[in-house]
């Protein structure tokens, strides 16, 4: 994930599909992509983040049946789940991408009928095993591990023969190759984590070519230009949606500066090769050289997160019906509040390639030990003492050793913002975050030595107090900056108390921050009026678990 040098950034989610409601994994995806664009919006980044749902699927128009609704009926219905869902968590989105909308299905017939003119998609015939009792192909493999029988009444499958189009994914072996290979060299793999590439390049060496279209949809899904019978199969539907919501003149910059797309390990394969050759296809075809241009070939990443799983170690999913649906997301966030959900999931969540367990114990272990103990407690504890003894107002004197003790937030910012930036850059969200708590724990050792409050009971000494004070609401200061793709509600209230309002004003609508500037030593002006508030991250009572 890096930054071109025009400080263009798109970061995307997969789409999910509609034929259920949203669940944890849903949110979490869409959570990391909004601290990410945060993140970049906070830096000054011109930045476009695009979520959505993926309709055309066989699930939502067989569900939608189930319900007597018909698909279009059913994935609205769901599309609106999921939008109110990442409107009540805050996740700043700039588009909501829906595969039925117009805009979407003309722009995909556009692209594969520039495909079907340059020959790489092209019309030929799928052979299968098809049981005629389900209506259904059945995969090699599971035909014979069946007997070439049916598994649902037993009769003998019947070789059939039909009428498809297919993608040439094979002519597009060696480019990709090279391609991985490019990027590998230019030290910044298409694949992330790199533990997740290994498996892909394999694949790719024997890829063929492969079916894009299906008959017998019912009408629901794009139909093949052309040929009105058969329909685009979803996955190619689907993974143009990263580039239909840009493909206009007020955003088609954004995808030249190659997209950042977070998604599961489910879903690896079609990202990994078949997106990037279907890029590399369309740009052969006239008017499209800029879809594979320059900075997608050097910027575009797949990053590929792992599964939340259940306690006992089940991948969390719709089928299994294990999931946190959105009651119970909605139940974490009347407890806790919404910023306590999106700093667990971000920094406690399956980023890497380990599983990780969604456990409440440990959800409230977190919230107590980094929010409410840490800063929380720290911003509650500054503030109150600059109330009780310098009248609510920022102490005037700064200086750096007070009663022999040196305070070192100073030198640490210098390194905590290129170390947050370069992790950031590598997609783990755990670090910087924890850079911030550093930050406010340093700001609690540096108390804990001074003692400001014994300091205060002389009056002698109360420009020393005023200067552990000034430094330790200096450095929450930008603390909270830090935190603030994390944390924004927070952070933002804090702000308001520390006569900082301006950086959520500046935020606000989506607009742009200044990280840089805004996290320079002593910025606070003295005098500044600071307001004690209520505890942000009120401390939660273990017996009390939800
Ligand atoms: O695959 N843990 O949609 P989908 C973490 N429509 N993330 C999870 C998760 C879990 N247990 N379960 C789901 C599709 N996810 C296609 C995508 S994109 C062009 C088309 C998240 O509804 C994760 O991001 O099955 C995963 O990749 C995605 O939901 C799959 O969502």
């Amino acid at each position: 994930m890096t930054t071109p040098a025009d400080n263009t950034f798109y970061v995307t989610t997969p789409i999910y599909y509609v034929n259920d409601k949203p669940h944890l994994g849903h949110v979490y995806t869409t959570m990391v992509a909004d601290v990410v664009a945060r993140y970049h919006r906070l830096r000054g980044d011109d930045t476009f983040f695009l979520t959505g749902v993926d309709e055309h699927a066989a699930k939502v128009s067989d569900k939608a049946a189930e319900y007597d609704l018909s698909p279009q009926e059913w994935a609205d219905q769901n599309a609106a789940a999921f939008r109110g869902t990442f409107e009540k968590l805050e996740m700043t989105n700039n588009d909501f991408v829906r595969t039925s909308s117009q805009r979407h299905k003309d722009k995909v017939t556009e692209y594969v009928s520039a495909l079907l003119k340059s020959g790489d998609v092209y019309e030929g015939e799928y052979v299968g095993w098809y049981d005629a009792g389900q209506e259904e192909y059945v995969p090699e493999n599971k035909a014979k591990d069946n007997d070439y029988k049916s598994e649902v009444n037993g009769k003998p499958l019947v070789k059939k023969t039909e009428k498809n189009y297919f993608f040439k994914l094979e002519k597009y072996r060696d480019d990709l190759l090279a391609f991985y290979a490019e990027r590998d060299l230019a030290g910044k793999g298409y694949v992330q984590p790199e533990a997740r590439k290994n498996e892909v390049v394999n694949r790719i060496k024997e890829a063929n070519d492969i079916p894009i279209s299906r008959t017998g949809s019912g009408g629901w899904g794009i139909p093949v230009p052309g040929d009105e019978e058969q329909t685009i199969y979803v996955w190619i539907d689907a993974l143009f949606n990263y580039l239909t919501y840009v493909d206009d003149d007020e955003r088609r910059h954004y995808w030249a500066s190659g997209a950042t797309h977070f998604i599961a390990k489910d879903i690896l394969w079609f990202h990994a090769a078949i997106w990037p050759a279907l890029q590399m296809a369309l740009s052969k075809c006239d008017g499209y050289a800029w879809v594979w241009g320059e900075g997608v070939q050097q910027n575009q990443l797949v990053y590929s997160h792992s599964y939340w799983v259940s306690e006992s170690g089940e991948k969390m999913s719709k089928s299994l019906g294990n999931f946190l649906d959105p009651a119970a997301i909605d139940n974490y966030v009347e407890e806790f509040g919404l910023d306590a959900l999106r700093y667990f999931l971000a920094t406690r969540g399956p980023l890497g390639t380990t599983d990780s367990a969604f456990s409440p114990d440990l959800f409230v272990e977190v919230y107590n030990s980094d929010l409410a103990n840490t800063f929380g407690n720290s911003c509650s504890r500054v503030s109150n003492m600059i109330g009780k003894y310098f009248d609510a107002k920022t102490p005037s004197r700064q200086d750096a050793k007070v009663q022999g003790v040196t305070f070192n937030a100073e030198t640490q910012i210098q390194s905590i913002l290129p170390g947050s930036n370069s992790a950031f850059n590598a997609c783990n969200l755990a670090g910087p975050a924890n850079n911030a708590l550093i930050l406010v724990r340093e700001v609690d050792s540096y108390i804990e030595k001074t003692e400001p409050f014994k300091l205060a009971k002389d009056p002698e000494k109360i420009d020393d107090v005023g200067a552990v004070l000034g430094n330790c609401i200096e450095a929450l200061r930008i603390a909270s900056v830090l935190l603030w793709p994390f944390i924004p509600d927070k952070c933002e209230a804090f702000w308001s108390r520390i006569g900082c309002g301006h950086y959520a004003e500046q935020l606000k609508d989506n607009g742009t921050g200044d990280l840089e500037a805004w996290v320079k030593w002593g910025q606070l002006k003295p005098g500044t009026p600071i307001e004690k508030g209520e505890a942000l991250f009120p401390r939660y009572q273990v017996e009390k678990k939800p």
